[in-house]
């Protein structure tokens, strides 16, 4: 599909999606949703990719929502576009791992996003907010949610209520981000990560990803029961039996997906 808001490129397993609105750092409007919506529904379907990595542009991952979009919106339009409500769940319905590269500005819906994403790499000018209190309204893609549960109470609330921007060692610090790279090198580190786990098993990564997720939605006892009968499940995989093996035979494993 030809896309005008994302540049998306599939090379090497991994599905590398760039948000392109450079006019306005990225500002999600409703066609760059769509069209992100779109491209990682692909990339979750197609064979060839076993790892997705979402990126903006050195100076902003994006800026949150259109603004100029939104400003006219009424109540009733607001309630029925469905794509901002959407999107961070169905970014959640994504079964590939998927990355997100943040570099300069990710505010609002952007933070959001990016939040929505498996893990989140920094570059050092990387700028987290929920400034939507400036705007008169609030966080209304996840940011007053996955963002207490990275970071805690009191910085969510510090960043929801007076909208100041936390700063890539900061987020570092509070467990916002997985790590902090120079900014010229956001690229290589991240496809670097991609790459390892573009080596595993699919079937295992997927599994990994889905038993964390978990964490977020059941009290302990049923996670880790959770997790106990997806570690047993991966014992009906061919790949459990090709890694276990490597390791024996002090060999690289060449995992067959099955
Ligand atoms: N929307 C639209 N346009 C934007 C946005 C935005 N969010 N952010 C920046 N732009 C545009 C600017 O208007 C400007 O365009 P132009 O050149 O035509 O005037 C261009 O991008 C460059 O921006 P600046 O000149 O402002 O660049 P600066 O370097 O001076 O400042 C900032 C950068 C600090 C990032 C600044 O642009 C800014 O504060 N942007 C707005 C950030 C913000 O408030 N984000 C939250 C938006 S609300 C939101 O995300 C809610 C999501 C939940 C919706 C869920 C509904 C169910």
């Amino acid at each position: 599909m030809a896309y005008e808001t994302i540049i998306v490129d599939v090379e090497d397993h991994i599905c590398l999606i760039k948000l392109n609105r450079p006019d306005a750092l990225n500002a999600l409007n409703q066609q760059l949703l769509g069209e992100l919506m779109t491209a990682l529904e692909e990339a979750d379907a197609n064979d060839s990719v076993r790892c997705i990595v979402l990126t903006g542009s050195e100076k902003a991952f994006a800026a949150g929502a259109d603004i100029k979009e939104m400003s006219t919106m009424s109540f009733a339009e607001v309630n029925s576009v469905n794509l901002f409500a959407d999107a961070n769940v169905r970014i959640m319905q994504i079964r590939k791992p998927i990355i997100a590269a943040v570099s300069g500005y990710a505010l609002g819906g952007g933070c959001e996003i990016a939040m929505a994403c498996d893990f989140i790499i920094a570059a050092d000018n990387a700028k987290f907010g929920q400034p939507e209190i400036n705007l008169g309204v609030i966080a209304g893609m996840g940011g007053s949610q996955r963002l207490t549960l990275a970071v805690g109470k009191s910085k969510a609330m510090d960043m929801n209520l007076t909208g100041r921007f936390m700063d890539a060692e900061e987020a570092d610090r509070s467990g916002l981000v997985s790590r902090v790279v120079p900014a010229k090198k956001l690229m290589e580190e991240t496809m670097s990560a991609a790459n390892k786990i573009a080596e595993k098993s699919l079937i295992a990564a997927r599994t990994a990803k889905e038993a964390v997720n978990r964490s977020f939605e059941v009290p302990l006892t049923e996670g880790l029961l959770v997790e106990r009968r997806l570690f047993h499940s991966l014992f009906a995989t061919e790949d459990q039996n090709e890694g276990m093996e490597a390791f024996l035979e002090k060999r690289e494993a060449q995992f067959r997906d099955r």
